[in-house]
């Protein structure tokens, strides 16, 4: 045989013999293989087995998804658009098995591939179309809009790269392009005739007629949007929601006037250009300078969504007067922003409507979500790019600004400086435009997303817009699915709780509060604790096979895992490490010192070099701790390269302390922090995000708190000194003299200076302010480590309370406190 491959069944055709012996998904399985790819078992390779699975597995929920969103057009229900430029997915095949309830028989039928189920899932490219928690919330709301039945569709852009992949080489971050959809992609359903055309540029023309001004856009540069779809089915409840995802493609296949000239590479080069708009996702957390294609992008996507926002609804309706009672749009950020005036631009240009009417449906249509309070996260264009990208819509963002002005001056006439603060538009020259106070001004509600944020936003970020429009504000606290953050990656915990409490927590995560009374119990801790050293296991087995990383499985594993940035404070956590080491060196240590692996994970933007350094920094004291004979053994620091959900899903099942150590006041929820929790790490954190209503949950005897509040990091920063905190504390001043001397990098002793320097020059993240508290705690941590009885009891508080950070309970909050849609029954049969 000329192949490698060894399946032994041949491919026959449904009802024929095999069929009822392998069972119906055997057969679906085997049927895809053959007529859907066209492979056999002399041909087909690994991958193809992996499509044939997800051929099978797409058709066993079309039926449902076509019924779905039938019953949306039949009742005729509002339905709700989630606008986000990102979703981070991961891997689907096992997430939707799991919610089709068939992971068990796809289990077993995959053997008819002559291949394992683990085999089969881990050919699947994570679908990476987002940056980090922003992307990855948006994904789980999809999870759990379709389990809760809700009418709502994602929508955002179908990147052809994802975020970049993380090389580490010498201990230094580079980046390489995300290639995902390199082998194809079978999740997809591409709409080559659901097309909508983008304008961009041009002029606009004004003309009177009837007494009234109207405004066209005109003499535009246009490409095309078209939709992809992707199934999202619900869990365990036939309903299967859409995620419909945008792909640039060029208007015109050449560009004539170079094709007629014989120049036929150029005229294809035009082609290529236009379609750029959705090549690649921009790899910034947070902070992006004003590039001309991330406002294409924005504008690009909102543009094709409206339009076809406005096509189902004008299927079933003839005025607008319904739009906001049948529509809800939901920014996630202000990356949608643009939505607001665009909505104003089809009704008041193309649909005639007075300015007044448009404005009342706009503000009653859509919502926002922020995400963030750093002020260089805040959007901002130069009035000048939206001009010329946009100019129509420059024009009614003036008019919006406009009218709110004269509010603002109506109410609060003793206050002029007001203006500037609240304005949308501001400056003399070189104006600028603020796209969170426009998404703010043109929307019903604008939600945080922890208690602490959403009282940031009200009493600082946006306090003007608050004493304005003190009801448009509420909180609406993060959280994630737990149907992937437990039941899929945490099958050791799934099965020991529900044989503990039965499997009601699967449908509603508040029912894990009946493990509370198994925490103290021998048994079930003994079975918990089982659990982790499997899970670590597991996660030292994946280590070492895809990292050649070796973990020592019976140390503590405490686990800083996200995207890098100052306030996140890595660099904190590793002057942690950096104290052990110096500590145990010089004897100071006890016998009775708890060995660790702290294990770092995540990402730089390629352009933060700041952040970029405190990988290689990681990299270089994790190389002088393995290399110090006696310290290894008790103390180990890795770093596992290109962080994502994936690994993610290896990670934190393993982990027993989750860092959660931000700035206070500057990590507006976090989610990573309920997915520790909900696996069983007791977090060490600042009282930032929603680190505080986790701490509420669990009792402060059940969470390391350390560091200073929000208020006081306020309050420090006038004439704050960091040199006083070095001063007063021996083991950060030898920290501080290593890195001055070269310790961590001998052959480049300067290397390092750079974070020396962000420190003594302000230390804007209160790195120094909070060591001495960190470190501290850090021995709390120890300390309790070592009396594992208590520690696991601890650790099953934190699962058993974990309830109120299920997606699901955020979703129904959304639903019905800002979007007001109910959730729809159980549909009828096909
Ligand atoms: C999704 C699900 C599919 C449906 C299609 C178009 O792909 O069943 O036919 O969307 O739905 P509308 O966009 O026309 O509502």
């Amino acid at each position: 045989m000329g192949s490698k491959t060894t399946i032994t069944v041949v491919p026959r055709p449904e009802g024929t013999s095999g069929a009822e012996k392998g069972g119906p998904y055997r057969q679906s399985i085997l049927n895809h293989l053959t007529f859907g790819l066209s492979k056999d078992m002399y041909s087909a390779t690994s991958r193809d087995k992996f499509n044939a699975v997800v051929l099978s597995v797409r058709a066993a929920m079309i039926k449902n998804w076509i019924r779905t969103s039938q019953q949306y057009y039949h009742s005729d229900a509002k339905r709700v658009y989630y606008l986000s430029l990102e979703f981070l997915l991961g891997r689907l095949l096992h997430s939707y098995l799991i919610n089709l309830n068939l992971s068990d028989q796809y289990r077993e039928a995959v053997d008819v591939l002559d291949t394992s189920f683990e085999n089969v899932l881990e050919h699947e490219w994570d679908a990476a179309l987002g940056n980090g928690g922003l992307g990855r919330l948006a994904a789980c709301f999809l999870d759990s809009m379709a389990t809760l039945q809700y009418p709502c569709y994602g929508y955002g852009i179908r990147y052809e790269y994802g975020i970049f992949s993380q090389r580490i080489k010498d201990g230094s971050q580079s980046e390489a392009p995300d290639n995902w959809l390199r082998y194809g992609n079978f999740w997809e359903f591409p709409r080559a005739e659901l097309l909508y055309p983008v304008r961009f540029y041009g002029t606009v023309q004004t003309f009177g007629s009837d007494g009234r001004t109207k405004s066209a856009w005109v003499e535009t540069d246009d490409i095309l949007a078209m939709a992809y779809d992707y199934p999202v089915p619900g869990y365990r409840n036939d309903f299967v929601n859409t995620l419909r995802l945008w792909a640039a493609k060029s208007t015109r296949d050449f560009n004539l006037e170079y094709f007629n000239s014989g120049d036929y590479v150029k005229a294809v080069e035009d082609k290529n250009n236009s379609e750029n708009i959705s090549k690649v996702l921009y790899p910034n957390d947070y902070s992006l300078a004003g590039k001309e294609l991330r406002l294409k992008q924005q504008y690009f996507f909102v543009a094709a969504t409206l339009g076809d926002v406005l096509r189902r609804y004008k299927k079933f309706h003839d005025t607008y007067d319904a739009f906001p009672q049948k529509v809800a749009i939901q920014l996630n950020d202000t990356h949608p922003s643009i939505a607001i005036p665009e909505l104003m631009r089809i009704l008041v240009d193309e649909e005639g409507l007075e300015w007044e009417d448009a404005w009342a449906i706009t503000a009653r249509t859509t919502s926002y979500t922020n995400h963030t309070v750093l002020p260089e996260a805040l959007e901002t264009w130069s009035e000048e790019l939206v001009g010329h990208l946009l100019p129509r819509h420059l024009q009614i963002i003036r008019e919006i600004d406009r009218r709110f002005l004269i509010q603002v001056k109506r109410r609060f006439p003793e206050d002029p400086a007001r203006t500037e603060r609240t304005a949308i538009i501001t400056g003399d020259t070189g104006r600028t435009v603020h796209m969170a106070r426009l998404a703010i001004v043109g929307s019903h509600t604008t939600n945080g997303v922890s208690r602490l944020h959403t009282d940031i936003l009200e009493a600082a970020t946006f306090n003007d817009f608050y004493l304005m429009y003190p009801e448009r504000f509420q909180n609406v606290t993060n959280g994630i699915t737990y149907r992937r953050w437990l039941i899929e990656s945490n099958p050791g915990l799934s099965a020991l709780i529900t044989e503990s409490i039965g499997d009601a927590w699967t449908r509603d995560l508040e029912n894990l509060r009946g493990l509370e009374e198994f925490s103290a119990d021998d048994g079930f801790c003994k079975a918990f604790n089982e659990v982790k050293q499997g899970n670590k296991r597991r996660l030292a087995a994946y280590l070492e096979k895809n990292h050649k990383i070796i973990l020592n499985p019976s140390f503590l594993l405490d686990c800083q895992a996200k995207r890098f940035h100052e306030y996140k404070r890595q660099l904190l956590n590793l002057f942690h490490a950096i104290t052990l080491y110096n500590r145990l060196t010089d004897g100071r240590e006890t016998d009775l010192f708890t060995p660790r692996t702290i294990l770092f994970s995540g990402k730089s933007a390629p352009g933060y070099l700041l952040c970029k350094l405190v990988i290689k920094l990681i990299h270089n004291v994790a190389d002088v701790i393995a290399a110090h004979p006696s310290v290894r053994d008790k103390l180990q620091v890795v770093f596992v390269p290109n962080y994502g959900v994936t690994l993610a899903q290896f990670i934190i099942p393993a982990t027993e302390l989750s860092e959660q150590i931000s700035t206070a006041g500057y990590e507006a929820s976090g989610t990573g922090n309920m997915k520790f929790m909900l696996n069983g790490a007791l977090t060490l954190g600042t009282l930032d995000g929603a680190n505080v209503e986790i701490r509420d949950e669990v009792g402060e005897e059940n969470f390391f708190r350390f560091g200073l509040d929000s208020n006081e990091v306020q309050a420090l920063r006038a004439g704050y000194n960091p040199k006083k905190y070095i001063e007063e504390n021996d083991d950060l001043k030898r920290i501080i003299r290593q890195l001055e001397s070269g310790f961590y990098s001998p052959e480049n002793p300067s290397l390092f200076r750079p974070i020396l320097d962000s420190l003594l020059d302000g230390d804007h993240y209160l790195v120094l302010a909070d060591y001495a508290s960190y470190i501290e705690r850090q021995q709390e941590v120890s300390a309790a480590y070592r009396d594992r009885g208590e520690w696991t009891t601890k650790a099953i508080v934190n699962v058993a309370r974990s309830g109120k950070f299920s997606s699901d309970r955020a979703v129904a909050e959304y639903a019905r406190n800002i979007w007001n849609v109910s959730p729809l029954s159980p549909h009828e049969p096909l």
